[in-house]
């Protein structure tokens, strides 16, 4: 207990960093315990920064996922980056996510550079173990320690749950003492619209290649709860750069559209606790991702 009475825990902030595709956001999924970060192959998936919190009896962590840094491309790209940058500059510890089943390449080193210029304490983080074997996953130790000195090192896997609770354990000895920073029973500080208009384009993500994933972005036009029915109602519109895009996206007879809302409203139901009905409609916006007012109007970013 502090003076004033507010209980004091182990409580701060790690910035979840890596290249895009190194498996950050179903790693704070997983330590999470909710689905709060979408995730899919295409790099570039997380498009702002999102706080998630760990809640246990004697500490809070709050993991911020960020955007993997890259080099940017467009006006998305770069304040996608941007976001990263400043979440990683003002926490307790960086967790340095690399990919075990991947050869470390120039887009580690990239980030490393950029954590290894601060002072915070960085906790390397071999992620995927369930996909390499144990001469890889040592391999792949050496070459990760080139790039930074850890304070902690952890193998894990998001996916089996392999070591969670080691990587808990190497991250609570540098956060400071104090009151917890989010309510306890709060996992993530997105709004339920945010995070609604996110499983959208995760499932379009997941179900397109190409240029068509790094077009999409998603809005939420409408959510309505109809108490009678313990049912919610959800619209929300897909936005694509070119008629093309909308074509694949709605695809032969609607299939394809069909198919995203029905995996969507799964989800949804999942995140709202009731039964949902999704609207999803898709639109053509013109170069949106040069657009720096549509970019914030979708939320991506900061
Ligand atoms: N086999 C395996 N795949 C994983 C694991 N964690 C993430 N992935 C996959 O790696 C891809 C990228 O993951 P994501 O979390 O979106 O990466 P991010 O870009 O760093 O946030 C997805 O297809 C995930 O399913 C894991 O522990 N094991
Ligand atoms: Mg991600």
């Amino acid at each position: 207990m502090s003076a004033s009475g507010t209980p004091t825990v182990a409580s701060g902030f790690v910035a979840v960093v890596g290249r895009p595709n190194a498996g950050k956001s179903t790693l704070v999924n997983a330590l999470v315990g909710v689905k709060v970060a979408i995730t899919s192959d295409t790099p570039q998936t997380t498009r702002h920064r999102l706080r998630a919190i760990i809640d246990l009896d004697d500490a809070q962590i709050v993991l911020v996922d960020t955007p993997g840094l890259h080099k940017p491309h467009d006006a998305l790209g770069e304040e996608v980056n941007r976001s990263s940058v400043l979440a990683a500059a003002d926490v307790d510890v960086i967790a340095l996510c690399i990919d075990a089943s991947a050869s470390v390449g120039s887009g580690d080193r990239w980030v490393a550079e950029r954590v290894a210029k601060g002072r915070t304490p960085v906790v390397l983080v071999l992620t995927k173990a369930d996909a390499a074997d144990e001469a890889t996953i040592a391999r792949q130790l050496v070459r990760a320690r080139e790039l930074v000195t850890p304070a902690a090192e952890v193998v894990l896997s998001a996916k089996t749950g392999y070591n969670l609770d080691a990587f808990i354990e190497a991250v609570l000895p540098h956060l400071p003492q104090g009151p917890r920073f989010f309510p306890r029973d709060m996992t993530t500080d997105q709004s339920l619209e945010v995070m609604l208009a996110e499983l959208v384009r995760e499932k379009v993500l997941r179900s397109t290649r190409d240029e068509v994933p790094h077009a999409v972005g998603v809005q939420l036009d409408d959510l309505v709860y109809e108490e009678k029915r313990d049912f919610h109602v959800v619209a929300a519109t897909i936005y694509v750069e070119r008629d093309s895009q909308k074509g694949i996206i709605i695809g032969k007879g609607g299939e394809l559209i069909r198919a995203i809302g029905t995996e969507a409203r799964v989800d949804m139901e999942r995140l709202l606790g009731t039964g949902v009905h999704l609207d999803l409609r898709v639109k053509v916006k013109k170069d949106w991702r040069r657009d720096g007012a549509q970019i914030k109007r979708f939320g991506y970013g900061d």
